[in-house]
């Protein structure tokens, strides 16, 4: 945690608390692993205060096929914990069983200007062309991640490359609620973009962000791909000639070339450069099933948990539910005091 950054003292009256969420919007990726989850474990193992939330409100901002969505999200919760996510010390839970998100987020609404979203550029690359089609929630899904966040008065959020721009809307819109009221009500959250593969890239094309929505199941692993699926993803993606470099320069304007050497450092718990240093020269017919073999070794004991976990749905059911009820124990009051001071009047107390 960086204590020397400028929000450390504004954030010092809040104590530090992690909060993170997932969307169940399809199987957890390779991407979500090395990006989130694997760091939300770490984060964990320091000790530090933790909510991770499976974020199936964001999820249903594009469509999905509600046993599906039923399904992703068990089948995220089964993932957590086979990655280390221990349910008594950190709250996990599902975001729609936790009513202060959307309260919250609608209160977000009226704080957030139009301007400010209109410069998301998650809600351009996932609208595409047809804005007209995007549903409201997918253009206010930021406000909804906001609320999320400050209904725990969470102060640090671990998250890949791609949230940086929302994290940064977290801030303005807590910044505004608390300039607006006259309070130091909400802490101005800090992102937490850490290690080697804070944006890990589509196997298919290194410029794409590696997403459980792609249509390609090629351009990704799956935590739930087995040892063939995942060699054979690794032997087909897309690479160059070249034989690897043994600097980080060299590897400008091959992305896909870098994209593999950064999963590598981010699985071995190395650097990029250390990879180089130890494959310099070497062909991606000989890299590849190094680095298949890697993955295969560190994902295949989360594979086996998730599976065995989702034997027992009813037993994941349960978990979420007293996940709910301690995220709601913290999060109520807090919306109460933010309904106060907006001048709700609140007569019938919870
Ligand atoms: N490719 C990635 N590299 C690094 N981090 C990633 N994350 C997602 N993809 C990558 C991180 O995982 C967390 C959860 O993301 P999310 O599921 O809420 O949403 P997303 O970023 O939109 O992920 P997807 O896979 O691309 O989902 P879809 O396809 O449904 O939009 C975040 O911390 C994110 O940074």
């Amino acid at each position: 945690m960086n204590d020397a950054s400028p929000d450390a003292s504004a954030n010092a009256r809040f104590s530090t608390r992690i909060f993170s969420g997932i969307q169940p919007s399809g199987g957890l990726t390779l991407g979500n692993y090395l990006g989130a989850l694997k760091r939300f474990v770490e984060k964990q193992d320091e000790g530090i205060e933790a909510i991770y939330c499976l974020v199936d409100m964001h999820a249903i901002t594009v469509w999905q096929e509600p046993a599906r969505l039923r399904h992703a999200t068990r089948e995220a919760a089964a993932g957590f914990i086979a990655a280390g996510i221990d349910p008594e010390r950190s709250i996990l839970f599902n975001q729609s069983q936790v009513s202060a998100h959307a309260e919250l987020a609608w209160i977000f609404n009226c704080v957030a200007r139009m301007g400010w979203m209109n410069r998301m550029t998650q809600f351009k690359d996932k609208a595409g062309k047809d804005k007209e089609a995007a549903s409201l929630g997918l253009y206010a899904y930021p406000a909804l991640m906001a609320a999320d966040i400050l209904a725990y008065h969470a102060t640090h959020v671990p998250v890949g490359e791609d949230q940086r721009q929302h994290l940064e809307l977290t801030r303005d819109i807590a910044i505004k609620f608390n300039h607006d009221y006259g309070v130091d009500f909400f802490p101005v959250t800090e992102p937490l973009i850490e290690g080697a593969a804070t944006r890990v890239m589509s196997l298919r094309d290194g410029t794409k962000k590696m997403s459980k929505s792609d249509p390609s199941d090629m351009s990704r692993i799956n935590l739930t791909d087995d040892a063939d699926a995942i060699a054979q993803k690794f032997r087909k993606a897309r690479t160059d000639p070249d034989p690897l470099p043994d600097t980080l320069e060299a590897l400008e304007g091959r992305p896909e070339a870098r994209n593999l050497v950064n999963i590598y450092a981010a699985l071995d718990g190395t650097s990029p450069q250390e990879v180089l240093v130890a494959f310099a020269g070497q062909g991606f017919g000989s890299f590849k099933p190094k680095l298949a073999e890697l993955a295969v070794e560190s994902l295949a004991p989360i594979t086996a948990e998730m599976s065995r976990l989702m034997q027992d749905p009813a037993e994941i059911d349960a978990l979420l539910g007293r996940g709910a009820e301690r995220a709601e124990a913290i999060a109520a009051p807090i919306l109460e005091q933010c309904f106060e001071i907006v001048g709700m009047v609140r007569s019938r107390r919870r």
